[in-house]
């Protein structure tokens, strides 16, 4: 045989495996891609420091992080490293050992009982220990969900590329109950979902469980979300019927074993509805005893049912208000129902009049302050991020910090519902926190809502955090791809609301698209800057709600018909005279809400943020900004910087081009194509139409709107995801 002879062969397969396309990528493996460490170095570091693994204990939570640390492995190293028997007799250098203490012998002599008690139920120590001449990564402990959760912190670490050669790491999570609110509908439709439809299949549940149940679940484990509720807020009572409840048995048959419990939304009315009752007064006995009974059927179901979400008197849904009661008596007769079992409710305070047109950046407060202290222990008041309704930029609630006797969780929006759906790049986390890192004063300095909701300020016992779900059925959950970094950074921040938006958004980054730090960093830039761009090109220097009329993706200053509170210019005031929402003590003394000094900062012009300054103020259009400019120029500056960033963006998006696969390359440059010019319309339909309040010219040097303000007025969007 020629040389020729036998080498082709070999150059012929070689040149087939490269010619070959990798698999197209689709983004449905979130960031648990687990694809083969790039770094060849580090990936021989990472094999010589794991030659094997072992588990012990046996329990359904322990099955599943066994499997998803073997996939991982298999995965990241590129080769099958074998599952070991007993530790004690093993022969390898380097292995890993998971379980609890009270599953190991040997686990409880290495690791010190001091650790073990400040980790609590959920948290987990991972430590390097030598042991007879081995070096044991040990990933531990006290209930095997600590274990599940250090699991996915460890391959966290080698996802990130990090270094594992001595490990000493005590994580526990700083909230209890971290968890997802779907505002998804029966009929699989979801509300300000722009992801496709439900990924609860209620036709085909319970007999059929997909693949899809349990990837969410481990994607929820992996950042430690440990709750959900299934049903809109906006609630179906069916959801408590007995077929239904079946079906939701199933859903939290697979999520248990990921440490995910399943809660519901209670509709106030269902006794009536469902029940055949006369009424649904919480007062009324039969209405209690109704509750009492549903709830005792659910727990026949599912034994570790979460509990309630609850939207009451609130845009038309029923409530205890309904029969002259207040909320403590709707939220505390569920949670009667509730608390022999363990259960919880979770009460919103997104309440605002529908008749009464008192500022309703006040009314939550309002109706609940004077309530504070009469709420059981099982119950948490809900509150969203801002006191109006998840806008690009509200201030802090002022009920953070402000119902210092009872159990206060925020409640975030995932889903872009005011900030692009899944059409624009916008990075939720330093939204987040903002809000969370907010000094409210309630006890002095330092009085964080972060220090309030994790229980720390007031020594409340059960804190929770909610996020609204991005996710759908489309094939990468939540249709843009960097809406996984939303729902990625929620579930970062519900375990330490103290973290950083930049350090999340590295982990991410690395774990979904590349290590290659030129990568790393064109990816963050884009992302950090991404919200602060679309409150530029949408609702700069404090300006809010003044979004398109039913679907809120594009800008709408000029809608005036209808509910009052519903309308742009209740919120805007724009008129000859200036611009802006007066709540000073002068004005609506929405400010009076707030705690002192954050009151006083708040209610001077001159030291109220400007990024907040027309939430506030109504201002004359000749009003000085720091900049030195009038504010109708800063405006303007405002919106044009937010267009040129997105143009900024998309240039930068194409010099990564060498470190993101195809599919998501191309998906993202179209999508930021789209963007540009739906920023271009907010930015030019706001500035026409401020204009003619103004009555001044758009500054020197801007390029001139392309369309006259008709346009804008009149035009409809036909190509945006979930716009109904
Ligand atoms: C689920 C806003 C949204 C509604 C949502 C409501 C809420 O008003 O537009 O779709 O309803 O908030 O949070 O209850």
């Amino acid at each position: 045989m020629s040389m020729l002879q036998k080498i082709l062969p070999v150059v012929i397969s070689l040149f087939l495996s490269t010619a070959l396309p990798a698999c197209p990528e689709t983004g449905y493996r979130l960031w648990l891609r687990y694809d083969k460490i790039s770094d060849p170095v580090l990936l021989q570091n990472y094999k010589s420091s794991i030659t094997g693994y072992v588990f012990v204990g046996n329990s359904p939570t322990i099955t599943v992080t066994r499997n998803e640390l073997k996939i991982a492995l298999k995965g990241l190293l590129d080769c099958e490293i074998p599952e070991l028997a007993s530790p004690e007799k093993i022969k390898k250098k380097s292995f890993i050992l998971a379980g609890t203490p009270s599953d190991s012998k040997l686990i409880a002599s290495l690791i010190p009982l001091h650790g073990l008690a400040k980790i609590g139920n959920e948290g987990f120590i991972i430590k390097t220990v030598r042991f007879h001449k081995a070096n044991i990564i040990i990933i531990t402990g006290n209930t095997d969900r600590g274990v599940l959760y250090g699991t996915f912190h460890f391959l966290r670490l080698l996802q990130t590329h990090s270094n594992i050669t001595s490990l000493n790491i005590l994580d526990t999570p700083k909230i209890k109950i971290r968890i997802l609110n779907h505002w998804d509908n029966l009929n699989r439709t979801v509300e300000r979902g722009y992801a496709g439809l439900s990924l609860w299949d209620w036709n085909t549940l319970p007999d059929s469980l997909t693949e899809r149940y349990t990837d969410y679940a481990r994607a929820n484990a992996s950042v430690g979300i440990n709750g959900t509720v299934l049903t809109n807020v906006n609630a179906n009572a069916l959801v408590l019927t007995t077929e239904y409840l079946k079906k939701v048995a199933a859903l939290a048959n697979v999520f248990r074993p990921y440490g995910i419990k399943v809660y519901l939304t209670a509709r106030f009315s269902a006794p009536v509805e469902i029940g055949g009752l006369k009424t649904a007064d919480p007062l009324d006995p039969e209405v209690a005893s109704w509750w009492k009974r549903k709830v005792a059927e659910i727990y026949s179901l599912i034994p570790d049912f979460g509990g309630f979400t609850v939207k009451a008197n609130s845009e038309g849904q029923p409530g205890p208000q309904n029969y002259n009661r207040s909320h403590a008596d709707g939220a505390n007769m569920l949670a009667r129902a509730l608390a022999p079992y363990g259960g919880i409710v979770m009460w919103r305070a997104f309440v605002y009049d529908d008749r009464v047109p008192e500022d309703r950046a006040k009314q939550a407060y309002n109706e609940f302050v004077p309530l504070d202290g009469k709420f059981m222990n099982n119950v948490l008041i809900q509150v969203k991020n801002g006191p109006v309704d998840f806008q690009p930029r509200e201030p802090f609630h002022p009920l953070f910090g402000a119902m210092p006797h009872t159990n206060v969780m925020p409640e975030f929006q995932i889903t872009q519902e005011y900030l692009g759906a899944s059409v624009h790049l916008v990075y939720l986390a330093p939204l987040f926190e903002e809000c969370l890192k907010s000094d409210t004063y309630a006890r002095g300095k330092e009085s964080y809502v972060a220090s309030i909701i994790d229980g720390t300020l007031f020594n409340n016992n059960l804190t929770a955090m909610a996020g609204v779900s991005n996710i759908g059925n489309v094939e990468n959950w939540t249709g843009h791809p960097f809406g996984q970094a939303n729902w990625y950074a929620f579930g970062r921040l519900a375990w330490n609301p103290y973290e950083n938006s930049e350090t999340i958004a590295e982990e991410w980054i690395k774990m979904t698209f590349s290590n290659d730090q030129k990568c790393v960093e064109g990816i963050k830039k884009i992302m950090m800057n991404s919200r602060e761009n679309a409150v530029n090109y949408m609702t700069p220097l404090g300006l809010h709600h003044i979004m398109y009329a039913g679907h809120h993706y594009g800008p709408g200053p000029w809608v005036s018909r209808g509910r009052q509170d519903w309308t742009s210019v209740y919120y805007h005031r724009a008129d000859t005279l200036g611009i802006g929402f007066d709540r000073t003590t002068s004005g609506s003394n929405a400010v009076s809400q707030y705690f002192s000094p954050v009151k006083e900062i708040f209610n001077n012009p001159e030291t109220c943020p400007e990024n907040l300054l027309l939430w506030f103020h109504h201002l004359p259009w000749d009003y000085k900004m720091k900049s030195g400019r009038t504010l109708w120029e800063e405006l303007c500056f405002k919106y044009y910087e937010g267009v040129d960033a997105v143009r900024q963006m998309r240039k930068e998006w194409q010099e990564l081009k060498y470190c993101v696969d195809n599919e998501r390359f191309e998906q993202v440059s179209e999508l930021m194509a789209k963007q540009e010019r739906d920023a271009k319309i907010w930015r030019d339909g706001c500035v026409l139409y401020f204009q003619t309040f103004s009555r001044r010219p758009i500054p020197e040097g801007l390029e001139k709107p392309e369309h006259p303000l008709e346009y804008y007025i009149n035009h409809k969007y036909t190509d945006i995801p979930g716009l109904r």
